[in-house]
């Protein structure tokens, strides 16, 4: 597929006319004049897959249609102006020159900073770019701080509402590999699963995303199967807390140690699929290697400094960053045993959903002819592998929290295929199969253990919601 540009949709095609215009009469009353243009961005839940994309492993996500959607127009000064219709975020006004953006407590508006100062850069690169000032209103449907990465979609939106009024016009990749890159100026060590999604993200689809360079390939959905969201409602923003960055170091000491063990050059190695590559084996050889090299008890900092004879400010310097330098026990062999399975989980995830679709259309034979594939097997196998994914994360990468194990206990119980949490978790959401026949039930289950836990009807909504394969990234034009 050729790589397009992000699509330009008219005013009157945005699907919910009552939202935007609530939109641009906020922004007239902030401003005293309309918006010039729109920008929407959504977020996503990833199907199967995580917390492999920064180490180089391909993931399965899909849009959903809860998204950022921003209004904006140049103000012909120096500052951006920048207000949210939900009065918990609060108005900031920068200068466009001279803003930092803060790792250390990271505010909404540095999200917008970091799209704003992406594209600035990728313009300066092209040739001397003027900066501009800009007047932004943002509205956000995304659960913030849940696993359906409300702030990827908050920095790609606010890229294209940079981009815009430049008069450059970036392609969908572009923008994706832009935001992937300034996504990290609020200090997350992300691997552009959510950008790349935000941007490439086609209705009725999900997509195989593959890194460096990105790309990615449909993949559809078995028809009698749906997937749910539920969300446990505990927080984790990963910019303020270390739990993301530590996981990410311990990746890349556990792609460092176990290619010493094996006589490669270390420090040529930074994501464990560069040890797969140099060696050219196959995942499950990966595996064996892990368990052959890696002991299962936790390595110390001076254990992993002397295996790879560096002092601990090399290692600091080399492989750890500002969030992790404090670490002085990592779980290398649970980590990487994650990392190297789940990849594998997603490629047969992928090859499942696509063996379906093609004995559908006649493509699959066998000595015998054309072989058609059971609907129903199919979803069990799709929701075995999300079962396995599930214990996964939480037994080696340890990345759940007692009340999204409790939700994901939950939902199999309920009736699911297949249940895991989704995103980067401690807290947020997990994404169920379920077969469509059973959908009515499931919901009515789920909404019970909601209310036996004290929620209410409102929170319950936004918590707990049928996702069907959502549209990507777009400019709305005043046309
Ligand atoms: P997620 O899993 O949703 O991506 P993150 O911790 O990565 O969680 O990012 C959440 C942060 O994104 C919030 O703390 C907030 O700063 C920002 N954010 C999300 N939604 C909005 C919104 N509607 N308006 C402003 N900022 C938002
Ligand atoms: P969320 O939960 O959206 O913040 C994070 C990372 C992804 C990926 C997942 C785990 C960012 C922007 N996003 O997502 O790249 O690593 O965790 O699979 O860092
Ligand atoms: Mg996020």
């Amino acid at each position: 597929m050729a790589d397009e540009f992000v699509p330009e949709i008219a005013f009157s095609d945005y699907e919910d006319q009552k939202r935007i215009n609530v939109l641009k009469a906020k922004f007239f009353e902030i401003f005293s004049s309309d918006p010039e243009y729109y920008c929407r961005a959504p977020g996503r839940v990833n199907l199967i897959g995580e917390h492999i994309d920064y180490c180089g492993y391909g993931v399965l996500p899909m849009a959903i249609d809860q998204d950022i959607l921003i209004a904006a127009s140049k103000n012909g000064s120096s500052k951006l102006k920048l207000y949210n219709l939900n009065d918990k975020y609060g108005a900031q006004e920068v200068e466009c020159s001279s803003f930092e953006i803060d790792k250390a407590s990271p505010k909404w508006y540095h999200y917008f900073l970091c799209g704003y100062k992406g594209v600035i850069e990728k313009l300066n690169a092209k040739k001397n770019c003027k900066l501009f000032g800009l007047n932004v209103l943002v509205d956000g449907s995304v659960p913030p701080c849940a696993g359906l990465s409300s702030s990827s979609a908050l920095v790609c939106a606010s890229s294209l509402a940079t981009m815009m009024p430049s008069g450059c016009k970036f392609t969908k990749l572009e923008m994706a590999e832009l935001c992937q890159h300034c996504e990290k100026y609020i200090g997350t060590e992300g691997g552009g699963m959510d950008q790349s999604i935000s941007f490439l993200a086609q209705k009725g689809k999900a997509k195989y995303v593959e890194f460096n360079p990105i790309r990615g390939t449909d993949v559809q959905i078995p028809l009698g199967g749906s997937f749910v969201i539920a969300n446990c409602c505990v927080e984790m923003n990963k910019a303020a807390t270390d739990h993301f960055n530590i996981r990410v170091a311990e990746c890349r000491l556990a792609a460092q140690v176990l290619a010493n063990q094996i006589n490669l050059n270390w420090r040529d190695v930074k994501r464990l699929v560069d040890v797969q590559n140099l060696l050219n084996l196959s995942l499950e050889k990966c595996l064996k290697l892990v368990e052959r090299h890696f002991h299962i008890t936790e390595y110390s900092k001076e254990e992993i400094c002397a295996a790879l004879r560096v002092t601990e400010q090399e290692l600091d310097e080399i492989s750890l960053g500002p969030r992790s330098r404090h670490v002085k026990t990592f779980k290398l062999r649970q980590r990487a045993e994650h990392v190297y399975s789940e990849s594998l989980r997603v490629l047969n995830f992928k090859d499942v959903c696509n063996k379906f679709s093609s004995s559908l259309s006649g493509n699959t034979k066998d000595s015998e002819g054309d072989v058609q594939i059971d609907a129903s097997a199919t979803l069990k196998r799709l929701g075995d592998l999300m079962n396995l994914s599930h214990r996964s994360c939480r037994d080696d990468y340890e990345c759940s929290c007692k009340e999204l194990d409790d939700l994901v206990h939950h939902s199999t119980s309920s009736g699911s295929l297949g249940c895991r949490l989704t995103g980067a978790g401690w807290g947020g959401c997990c994404v169920s199969l379920v077969e469509d026949d059973q959908l009515d039930d499931f919901i009515a289950k789920m909404k019970n253990y909601y209310k036996q836990k004290g929620f209410s009807d409102s929170v319950i909504e936004m918590s707990l919601f049928v996702s069907n394969p959502g549209q990507g990234a777009a400019i709305i034009l005043n046309k």
